[in-house]
């Protein structure tokens, strides 16, 4: 693909936004995982292996993709509903949300499935609307709907947000039969309960979530948090699949109904995830962490067919954050980003997915506790991983050689890196610009 194609004429733009789908929740990253249609639709364009998002929780990671900004400078930074402010930082630097933008670049913007953020007419979406609570059905039903009725003077930027994978997982029987019991594995860095450690917290210091009360169906209603046996985490992580599995056929029929329409020569579709699931993975459930499993998504990009590569697999091994949504799809409507907008535009990387999109990402997650703060901040380069925990604790895992980040560096008899005040410069500085509080010294 060239940049000169990533430049096509006003294309459409659909982003297909899953909730709480783990990384490697995805056929072509993990064959135990049936999902046909997404790795069809991958194949056509460009699977960027290391996506992470910049809060590894519903609201707060919503509000910084439509924004462009991260969740302390947004004000959008924990896990219930809020009424999203478009102009962010409270209007001292008005700067409008990435439907807005589309708007003003002569698109037709809508929004069906979960928005997280109260009415999505209040922050741009000229049409649409928030799915209910069990939206399986629902939100497929609302863009059918929209693309058989949609008139086509305008192209359109559709956000299909689907609730799925999250809870209640409540999959019909024909899902759940892809995946016998005896078949599920286990995370390699599955435990039954979590090591005491500010590390792992998921509330207020010491709080844990599994937050699957409705799983399965029928069921006893489980206590909030661990211990989590052999048994029921594979339950779990069937009933996990299973919905993975359908909402992968929805998806699939969907795209069977863009072709139908004539909509898939002029369209470009983006994949990711709001934030990633722990499935018994260090004794977890939930998200929130600075681990892998919560703050890294599936994510790919798929181009109008004349740009496709044919169906050949093309992988980057890339660090991607999905704060490049918002200018990637600001420049195919060929206007431009915002220069405070925090992410970085794809086309390069896409062009040539050997290249470098960034040489570190940065995620946090500091609301859920429900004081201002509280919670979670990382640095990632590709390799080492330093997070700040929300009691000034300092981890510090080499990926490479620990890719489960089972050894905290700075608990272990291990050296540390050269490359350690470079990184806590960075991850200062980046706390700093964002509103957060100074670091405090590395151990
Ligand atoms: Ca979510």
């Amino acid at each position: 693909m060239s940049t000169s194609l990533f430049a096509a004429d006003r294309p459409n733009l659909i982003v297909i936004y899953t909730d709480d789908q783990v990384h490697d929740a995805i056929g072509y990253s993990n064959p135990d995982v049936k999902t046909p249609h997404l790795d069809a639709l991958a194949a056509r364009g460009v699977i960027f292996d290391r996506a992470y998002v910049s809060s590894p929780i519903c609201a707060a990671s919503r509000a910084s993709l439509m924004s462009g900004t991260f969740p302390q400078e947004n004000g959008v930074v924990g896990l219930a509903q809020q009424n999203f402010d478009p102009h962010r930082k409270g209007g001292e630097k008005a700067h409008l949300t990435l439907p807005s933008q589309l708007n003003k670049l002569g698109y037709h913007t809508v929004l069906h499935g979960k928005s997280h953020l109260r009415n999505p007419l209040h922050y741009g979406f000229q049409t649409g609307r928030e799915s209910g609570p069990h939206d399986d059905v629902e939100t497929f039903a609302d863009v059918k709907e929209f693309l058989a009725t949609y008139k086509k003077e305008d192209p359109f930027f559709l956000w299909l947000a689907p609730r799925q994978p999250h809870m209640p997982l409540l999959p019909a029987q024909e899902w759940l039969d892809l995946y016998p019991l005896d078949s599920i594995e286990l995370p390699s860095n599955y435990r039954v309960e979590p090591l005491p450690n500010s590390i792992f917290n998921q509330g207020v210091p010491g709080e844990l979530f599994f937050r699957d009360s409705d799983y399965p169906k029928n069921a006893k209603k489980l206590s909030g948090g661990p211990p989590r046996s052999p048994e029921v985490m594979k339950e779990f992580i069937q009933y996990y699949y299973a919905v993975v599995s359908h909402l992968d056929h929805q998806i699939g029929a969907f795209m069977t109904q863009l072709e139908e329409a004539g909509e898939a020569d002029n369209t470009w579709i983006f994949f990711l995830s709001d934030n990633g699931y722990h499935l018994g993975d260090h004794g977890l459930g939930n998200k929130i962490t600075m681990h892998e499993e919560s703050v890294r998504v599936p994510m790919f990009a798929v181009p109008p067919k004349a740009q496709q590569n044919g169906g050949e697999q093309v992988r980057t091994k890339s660090l991607v954050s999905s704060l490049d949504i918002y200018p990637t799809l600001i420049e195919l409507a060929g206007g431009e980003a915002p220069a405070d907008t925090r992410g970085k535009s794809l086309s390069a990387l896409v062009a040539n997915p050997d290249s470098t999109q960034h040489e570190y990402v940065f995620s946090e997650c500091v609301g859920v506790g429900g004081e201002a703060g509280q919670g979670h901040r990382m640095v990632f380069d590709g390799t080492l991983k330093l997070v700040l925990t929300d009691t000034d604790e300092y981890h510090l895992y080499d990926l490479a050689n620990d890719p489960d980040e089972l050894t905290n560096l700075f608990a272990s008899s291990k050296p540390l890196p050269k490359e350690l005040p470079q990184l806590h410069a960075e991850l200062s500085t980046w706390m700093k610009s964002i509103g957060d509080r100074a670091t405090p010294a590395l151990p």
